[in-house]
């Protein structure tokens, strides 16, 4: 079995393997959703045979592991199949454009197809005979030219767009925009769609429409911006920066007839302003699901182990549980991302907890079952006494350069500790802490704080731990609300509906199992923080159907 763990995961490690998402062409077809990952079927690190990993759901739950989709066989992808994506046709075949790196290590694009589109699982693959069909464009680094975007059609002059990203001389990350009419021949659309000084090589562009709460297919997106001036659409530009291996967004404009997508806010633009997730979070990737008419976006979770450590457990790497992305309508300049639906069909036990108070310095069990697998949902209330008294001794808190958990102002930080020793309560007992802390913006109005303490999630020191996280928008009026998935080694927290998310991954040593508890705690000096709702899922988990008899 090879370790592409969902959230909920069993790990079955078996073979030794390295998978690194880069999120290469998911996809539904025919009942199933389909993800290709970078698999290195060598060892449990990176390596230059670097194939494409296959798995498919029925339900982005339970997934069934594939063979190989493609190996590096070609003088053009010698030295690794890498990222890509993958286009449905309006007849529903399947084209699949992926970057090799040939035998001379040149970025190069190529096309591929399902060898029997009869097959739902996709099984076996075929590349195009006259591959590669992209090269690296004059002035553009051979070494920086990579990871094809879905196509969308255009009806303009009734051809097929896709974006390629890249960086310039300068060190300006850029994105380019290739049109063709039969996947085939393709021509370099004159400009550039975007660039931003000093943030190096984009990875895996995304681009896509956001409106309201629903999910938006890119080619109606840009047949409507046609027809009615689009105004109801943004679209999200992604990059993932080589620079510092963070996912960045930002919302802006899509102009299809100039080929320009302009940020709505300058300052945060793409790779400087808004990520995905403020923790361990790289190369993801949507796709639009026809089947529930949302955007699905996922992403690599990589070990933050030793290389070592992954070689000695024989694998490396979890795929982030799927989440849909919608526009954040009530503050317009963020997305909401929030785990899909199907994931609440794993809850098992559900605690309501009711009203908590929570007073400062204090630190509360909650009496659970098993508290290795859950989904947490709560929502915090400051006293507007205790909100008012907040003074400028938080000016400029920062979550990655403040004392973590155990730095005490007076409102924060509060929230929960998980995976969390249930027997020893000690300064250095294992936990990972989940929290705010609101503090006090150089304009003197609140600002909310939403972080991940990892310092202490684990007695073991070859492990990068760190404190991450960002502010997250919070509107008047509205209490501060989390959801937090905690499944054995990883953490990813969904605060305000999904403004803001982190993700970490953790490797408790002694909070395993029956020894593994969930606190409440709140370490402000001030401030009485109330759990205003507070409800406790145990989950099931998410066991990987190749290993069932009946498959
Ligand atoms: N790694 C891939 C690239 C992508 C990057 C190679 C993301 O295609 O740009 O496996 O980590």
């Amino acid at each position: 079995g090879i370790a592409l763990s969902f959230l909920f995961l069993l790990e079955i490690p078996s073979e030794t393997h390295f998978f690194e998402n880069s999120n290469s062409g998911p996809v539904y077809y025919k009942g199933w959703y389909h993800l290709f990952y970078q698999y290195n079927p060598d060892g449990a690190i990176w390596g230059n045979k670097i194939a494409w990993g296959h798995a498919a759901s029925r339900d982005l739950l339970h997934w069934r592991h594939l063979p190989v989709a493609m190996s590096p066989d070609q003088w053009y992808d010698m030295n690794g199949v890498w990222s890509g994506s993958a286009t449905v046709l309006p007849d529903g075949r399947i084209v699949m454009l992926y970057t090799g790196s040939t035998n001379a290590s040149v970025q190069v694009q190529c096309l591929a197809f399902p060898s029997d589109p009869s097959d739902p699982l996709l099984i076996n693959w075929t590349k195009y005979e006259n591959n590669p069909v992209m090269y690296p464009p004059p002035g553009v680094g051979e070494k920086d030219f990579r990871d094809p975007t879905t196509a969308w059609f255009d009806g303009s002059d009734d051809t097929w767009r896709l974006v390629i990203g890249s960086k310039d001389d300068r060190h300006a990350g850029m994105v380019m925009t290739y049109k063709t009419k039969d996947f085939i021949d393709y021509e370099l659309v004159p400009g550039l769609l975007h660039r931003v000084p000093g943030t190096g090589m984009w990875e895996c562009i995304d681009l896509y429409p956001v409106g309201g709460a629903r999910g938006i297919d890119m080619t109606d997106a840009v047949e409507a911006a046609y027809t009615n001036g689009g105004d109801d659409v943004l679209h999200v530009m992604k990059e993932s920066s080589d620079d510092d291996r963070h996912d960045y967004y930002a919302l802006g404009r899509y102009d299809a007839a100039k080929n320009i997508w302009t940020p709505l806010d300058t300052d945060a633009d793409v790779g400087v302003g808004l990520r995905y997730d403020w923790g361990k979070f790289y190369a993801s990737k949507t796709f639009y699901d026809p089947a529930k008419k949302r955007r699905v976006l996922w992403g690599w979770v990589g070990e933050t182990d030793s290389e070592r450590a992954d070689v000695a457990k024989g694998w490396a790497s979890l795929q982030s549980i799927p989440r849909t992305v919608v526009l954040d309508t009530k503050t317009g300049s963020n997305l909401l991302q929030w785990p899909v639906q199907e994931v609440e069909t794993l809850r098992t036990n559900s605690t309501d907890l009711g009203q908590v108070t929570i007073d400062h310095g204090s630190v509360f069990p909650l009496s659970l079952h098993r508290a290795t697998q859950l989904d947490i949902q709560a929502s915090f209330h400051i006293d507007s006494l205790d909100l008012a008294a907040a003074n400028e001794a938080d000016i400029g808190y920062n979550c990655s350069t403040s004392g973590g958990a155990a730095g005490r102002g007076a409102l924060g930080p509060f929230g929960f500790l998980v995976l969390a020793d249930a027997r020893h309560h000690g300064g250095d007992a294992e936990r990972t802490a989940v929290y705010f802390y609101v503090s006090r913006g150089l304009d003197g109005g609140l600002r909310t704080h939403f972080c991940h303490d990892e310092t202490r999630s684990s007695r073991a020191y070859d492990i990068v731990k760190r404190v991450v996280g960002n502010t997250v928008p919070v509107l008047s009026g509205e209490d501060l609300s989390v959801r937090v998935l905690v499944d054995h080694s990883i953490v990813e927290s969904f605060a305000m509906d999904g403004r803001s998310t982190v993700t970490s991954r953790v490797y408790p040593t002694e909070a395993i199992y029956a020894n593994a508890g969930v606190y409440l705690f709140n370490n402000a000096t001030g401030a009485q923080v109330t759990a205003t709702s507070l409800v406790v899922h145990e989950m099931d988990s998410s066991y990987n159907q190749a290993y069932m008899a009946s498959m």
